[in-house]
C-alpha cells in the first residue's frame, strides 16, 4: 500500500469524525456507510463511492505526486492490455440445451463459489448459477416452450425471475407470491412458452438485493421469429453490469480484468446493455455514437443516436455501433466515481479496438 493511499484513509476516518459530530453530518456518514458495503472487490467502490459525498476534498488538499499517480495508471492500463484474450468467459457462455418433443429443455445449478471479481479479488460464496457470473445465456427464438430444471446446491433458498419475459403468472419466480421458495437440495421447473423477443434477464428474486448483487444474473435472448425487424450487425456483445456484491462490474470483472470488444473496420456491432445493480451506470464510448433502437427488448419507433446511455438497475437498451473509426476507444460508465481514481481506472472501464 503507498503511502498516498495510506494519507487518503487517514484524512477520511478524520472527515467521518468529524462529520460525526455534526448532526447533518452524522446522517451522511450513516448513507455512506451503507453505500460502501465492504467486500474485497469494492474496496476501490468504497473509496469512490464515498467520492459522491466527500473523499474530492483530501484528494484535492493531498500533495499530487504525479509520477506515483502516472505509474499506477499506467500499470493498470498495462494489465488490461496484458490480459486480452486470456478469459474466455467474460463475454458470456450459452447455456446448452436439449430436446424433449418440441420442448428445449435447460438445466441450471444454484451454487455458491469464491469468485475472483479481477486479479485475484475473491468474493467468498458469490451466489451463480452453474458458477460463472453473470449466469450462462440462455438464447431462445420467439415461440419457443421451454424447460428449466434449477437445482439448488446452496445453503439458502432461491426463486427465478424471468425479468421483461412475458410468461404466465405461475412461473413468475417470487418467493411466496407465486411459488415456494426453492429449498436448499431440492430442484425446482419452470415450463413456459416465450413471446416476446428482445434483450432480457433472469435473476433471483428471493433475498434478491443480496442473491443478485452477488452473481445470480443472467441474460435472457429471445430472437425473433423475423430478424429482419432488428437492424443489421456483424456482431453481438452483451455487458451485464452491476455495481454492489461483486463490485462496479461489467460482465462480473472490474477493470483492468474486463476484456477488450473488438471490430474490423466497417464492422456493425449490436451491444446489449443490462443493468443488474443497484446504482445508474451513464455508458459512454468514445469517438463513435451509439445508435439506440431498442429499450427492455421493444424495438423503438424512432431509434436515436448518443455518446452516453443512461441505464437504470432492471433496464436493458440494444445499440448498433457502426465501426468505422480505426483505434483503442475507451468505454466507461460516465459516473467517474464508477471508473477512475487516483490509483488509476478501475471498475466500469473497457475499450473498444478497431482495427
Ligand atoms: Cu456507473
Amino acid at each position: 500500500m503507498d503511502e498516498r493511499v495510506n494519507q487518503l484513509r487517514f484524512t477520511r476516518r478524520q472527515f467521518i469524525r468529524t462529520a460525526g459530530v455534526v448532526g447533518a453530518g452524522a446522517g451522511l456518514t450513516a448513507a455512506c456507510a451503507t453505500l460502501t458495503t465492504p467486500t474485497p472487490a469494492a474496496e476501490e467502490a468504497a473509496v469512490t463511492t464515498d467520492t459522491m459525498g466527500m473523499e474530492v476534498a483530501p484528494v484535492a488538499q493531498a500533495e499530487p505526486d504525479y509520477k506515483t499517480i502516472d505509474a499506477l495508471h499506467k500499470a493498470k492500463v498495462d494489465t488490461f492490455l496484458g490480459n486480452i484474450g486470456k478469459d474466455d468467459v467474460f463475454w458470456g457462455k450459452e447455456l446448452p440445451f436439449t430436446m424433449d418433443g418440441n420442448t428445449k429443455v435447460f438445466e441450471l445449478t444454484a451454487k455458491n463459489v469464491d469468485w475472483d471479481a479481477g486479479g485475484g479479488q475473491m468474493i467468498k460464496n458469490a451466489y451463480t448459477y452453474n458458477g460463472i457470473i453473470p449466469g450462462p445465456i440462455i438464447r431462445v427464438t420467439e415461440g419457443d416452450n421451454l424447460r428449466v430444471n434449477v437445482k439448488n446446491e446452496m445453503k439458502v433458498s432461491t426463486t427465478i425471475h424471468w425479468h421483461g419475459v412475458l410468461a404466465p403468472n405461475k412461473v413468475d419466480g417470487v418467493g411466496y407470491v407465486t411459488q415456494e421458495p426453492i429449498i436448499p437440495d431440492s430442484t425446482y421447473t419452470y415450463e413456459f412458452t416465450v413471446k416476446n423477443p428482445g434483450s432480457h434477464m433472469y435473476h433471483s428474486h428471493h433475498d434478491a438485493a443480496e442473491q443478485v448483487t452477488k452473481g445470480m444474473m443472467a441474460a435472457f435472448i429471445i430472437e425473433p421469429k423475423d430478424k429482419s425487424k432488428d437492424p443489421a450487425y456483424d456482431k453481438e456483445y452483451i455487458m451485464v453490469l452491476n455495481d454492489t456484491g461483486i463490485g462496479l462490474t461489467i460482465n462480473g470483472k472490474g477493470f483492468p480484468y474486463t476484456q477488450p470488444l473488438t471490430a474490423k473496420l466497417g464492422q456493425k456491432l449490436r451491444i446489449r446493455y443490462m443493468n443488474e445493480g443497484l446504482l445508474i451506470h451513464p455508458m459512454h464510448l468514445h469517438g463513435i455514437p451509439q445508435l439506440v433502437f431498442s429499450k427492455d427488448g421493444y424495438n423503438l419507433a424512432s431509434p436515436y443516436m448518443v455518446d452516453t446511455l443512461n441505464i437504470a438497475p432492471g433496464e436493458r437498451y440494444d445499440v448498433i455501433v457502426d465501426c468505422n473509426e480505426p483505434g483503442l476507444w475507451a468505454y466507461h460508465c460516465h459516473i467517474l466515481t464508477h471508473a477512475e481514481s487516483a490509483k488509476g481506472m478501475f471498475g466500469m472501464v473497457t475499450v473498444l479496438v478497431i482495427e
